[in-house]
This record gives structure tokens, C-alpha cells and sequence, in this order.
């Protein structure tokens, strides 16, 4: 039941790319005054860094990344640019603390748009002095798109150039999420592989990871990513992103917080009030099985579970919901067991039933259940007001309470 710890992550980050990334999601699009309610909650939680869209795309997302930017927060704000002048430009319009700037440098890529590697680094360096230049305080970070399909080699050179004209940060995209844990393509070897290129340039930049879910795994990447030497993981509320999105920021939370020794860094209690807002207003259901914020993420349902986890939860979950605000919940259906109805009438201040009547409400649990739905604790009282008064032959009143 006890876990070994996975050790302390000292100084590890996280970037919030709900309302750029996040906004890359079909249909998804928040309204200014909803980017300001999001990005708040997120300040509150402790996120290090919030992306906020990109400038140069629409003048609305201009307005709103240049609002937050003088909100104020604790949280450094984001905007995000190509490489090129005018997004640079825009970018420093908007008066963001943080610029991220992105090219890809894959061979297949560069081909397409006519650029070679040194003019590619040429772009790169340009964007960057610019933006150092001007506004020499400002943290620079550059994501060479797509690095982990494109050479370690190539990647090196542009990634230390960057460095070399002022680039804080080095953000490592698997933006196809095609990276395997343990398999032939790990970012872990890869962000090694990376790391020992760039010392050899004498570069030696904060490093970042932004995963892709394509597989299902960006989480599992993204703390490979760390074990690798990354202090920096790019996340989103819900995971929303292009295509299957990027890290789920709850999921990367509970693991920071209780595997990696990270208790007390964020606020975990505001984190559920963020997903109820981030789902309102993207559209985006809560998958109801989804890790941490899913209706279903801490509640038992089997009779042996509910009757082992009823005596001690960690019986049966392996994560404390007692941080986020949550606790072990116990759902009636047809696998319900005697002690799962015990607890929830006990919930519902029943006391004792006799044998019989407690055998009736149990058996109509489970005949519900079979229909493919769970009992509520209101229509539990109300069934055992039906079965009560069906044992003494008297009409129910079903407005009458147990
Ligand atoms: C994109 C691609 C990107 C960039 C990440 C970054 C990716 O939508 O622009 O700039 O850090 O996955 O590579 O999200
Ligand atoms: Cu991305």
C-alpha cells in the first residue's frame, strides 16, 4: 500500500497554455473577460508561467494578452510568435514578461520553405536579439517545433545560436506526441542526448518540455523529460489542445505534489473551481473517468472495493483527493455491497433498517444500477420510504422522509 518516494523535483515549473494552446482546440475560444477569470485562477494556484496567446494572430488576443500583463500577477505572462519580425513585434506591443518563440527546423520542413539550417538559425538569432534589445528584461524562451522528430545535432546548433542572442529557456516540442517512455524514441534519451550537445556549445539554457497526448502519453514524457533535466513542463487545463492536446495540469499537479515532494508549492484547493470554468466555457466536458477531476476519479464502486476502501480509502487509491478539495466517494448500483448502503444511509441519517427492509432497498439499488445508473442520496431516501411503507401495507407518501 505505501509507495516509495520518486524524490524531491526542486524548482520545476509550470507553464499554463490553456488560453494559447487551449484555444488551438477545435471550437474553443474564450472571450477576454473569461481569459482574465481563467488566467486569475491560475495566478492563485502558482503556475509559473501563463501563455496567453498570440499577439500577432487577432488584435482581441492582442488585447487581452496586453490586460493581463498589467494585472499584475505573480504569475509571468506569455505571448507566443514565429520567428519573424512582425510577431516579435507584437508580442513586445502586448507587453508581456515572457516571449516564446518557435520554428521548426526539422530537414523536411525547412526544405518546404526554402530555408537551409544556417538560414533557419539566421531567422532565429534575428528574432530573438530584437526582442532582447528592446526589452532586455524580458525572458526569452525558443521551441524549436517538432524537435524530437528533427536531428539532435541540428536542433543543437540553432538551440545554442538562440542561447547565444539571449534565449533564456529551451523548450523541448514533441508536437506530434510521438515520444515512447522506455521505447526506441525517449525524450529522456533524447533531452540527454540534447543536453550533452548544448554543454559542448558551452550553452546551458533552463530547459522546458511541451508534450503532445497523441499517444496517451505526455505525461509520461513530460516527467521523462524532467528525470532528463528539464525544470520547465508546458501544461493545460483539461489538456486541451491541438488534436488530443498536451499534459493535463491536475494530473501533472497530484504527481508533482505527492510523488515528487511538491506539497505546499500550489494552491490544489482552487484547481477544481479552474476546471469547472475552463470546461463551462470551452465546451469541453469533464471526462467523467478522468485522473483527478473526473466525477469518478476518487468515488468506489464494486462491494469489495467500497467495503476495503470504506475502512481505509488508500486501500483502493493511490492519490490523497484531500488536497484539491475532494473526498472518497462511494456510488450505489448494482455492485453495490451491504457496506456501501450502510454508509450512505448513514448519510442520509437512516438509522438501523431491520433485515428485511434493508435486503429490499438493497435489491432496488441494484435493480436501478442494472438499468445503468447510480442511486442519489435523495432518491435513497425515497426508496426507503417506498419500502417501508410496502412492508406495512400502507400507501407512501413520497414526499415523507425516511
Ligand atoms: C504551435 C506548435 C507548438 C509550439 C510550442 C511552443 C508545438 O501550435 O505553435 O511554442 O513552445 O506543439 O510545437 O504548440
Ligand atoms: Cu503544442
Amino acid at each position: 500500500m505505501t509507495l516509495p518516494g520518486a524524490g524531491a523535483l526542486e524548482g520545476v515549473g509550470i507553464l499554463d497554455a490553456t488560453l494559447r494552446e487551449g484555444e488551438q482546440a477545435p471550437g474553443v475560444y474564450f472571450e477576454p473577460y473569461v481569459k482574465a477569470a481563467i488566467a486569475g485562477l491560475l495566478d492563485e494556484i502558482g503556475v509559473e508561467v501563463i501563455e496567453a496567446g498570440h499577439p500577432f494572430v487577432d488584435d482581441e488576443i492582442a488585447e487581452a494578452v496586453n490586460c493581463l500583463a498589467r494585472r499584475g500577477f505573480r504569475a509571468r505572462i506569455a505571448a507566443h510568435a514565429r520567428a519573424r519580425r512582425e510577431d516579435v513585434e507584437a508580442a513586445l506591443a502586448s507587453g508581456a514578461g515572457f516571449l516564446g518563440i518557435f520554428l521548426c527546423v526539422s530537414p523536411e520542413r525547412l526544405r518546404e520553405r526554402g530555408l537551409t539550417p544556417a538560414t533557419a538559425l539566421d531567422q532565429v538569432t534575428a528574432a530573438i536579439t530584437l526582442a532582447k534589445e528592446r526589452r532586455p528584461g524580458l525572458i526569452v524562451r525558443f521551441t524549436p517545433e517538432d524537435a524530437v522528430r528533427s536531428p539532435v545535432a541540428d536542433v543543437a546548433a540553432v538551440a545554442a545560436a538562440a542561447v547565444a542572442a539571449g534565449a533564456d529557456i529551451i523548450s523541448i516540442a514533441d508536437t506530434t506526441g510521438c515520444m515512447i517512455p522506455g521505447g526506441p524514441r525517449s525524450l529522456y534519451d533524447w533531452l540527454s542526448r540534447f543536453r550533452d550537445e548544448l554543454q559542448r556549445r558551452n550553452a546551458r539554457p533552463r530547459l522546458a518540455v511541451h508534450c503532445h497526448n497523441d499517444r496517451g502519453l505526455a505525461l509520461a514524457n513530460a516527467l521523462d523529460g524532467l528525470r532528463a533535466g528539464a525544470s520547465l513542463v508546458d501544461v493545460s487545463v483539461l489538456g486541451l489542445g491541438e488534436r488530443a492536446g498536451i499534459v493535463d495540469l491536475a494530473a501533472l499537479l497530484a504527481v508533482l505534489v505527492q510523488d515528487f515532494s511538491g506539497n505546499g508549492r500550489w494552491r490544489l484547493e482552487k484547481v477544481a473551481e479552474l476546471y469547472r470554468l475552463v470546461s463551462r466555457f470551452s465546451g469541453v466536458p469533464i471526462p467523467v473517468h478522468f485522473p483527478v477531476m473526473g466525477r469518478n476519479a476518487f468515488r468506489h464502486c464494486a462491494g469489495v472495493h467500497s467495503q476495503a476502501a470504506l475502512r481505509d480509502p488508500r486501500h483502493y487509491q493511490s492519490l490523497d483527493p484531500a488536497p484539491f478539495g475532494l473526498s472518497p466517494e462511494f456510488s450505489l448500483d448494482h455492485m453495490s455491497g451491504c457496506s456501501a448502503l450502510l454508509h450512505a444511509l448513514e448519510s442520509i441519517a437512516v438509522g438501523d433498517l431491520d433485515p428485511e427492509l434493508f435486503t429490499a432497498v438493497l435489491r432496488r439499488v441494484k435493480a436501478i444500477g442494472k438499468k445503468g445508473r447510480t442511486v442519489g442520496r435523495d432518491e435513497l431516501g425515497w426508496i426507503v420510504a417506498w419500502e417501508k411503507a410496502q412492508a406495512q401495507g400502507r400507501p407512501v407518501l413520497l414526499t415523507q422522509s425516511a
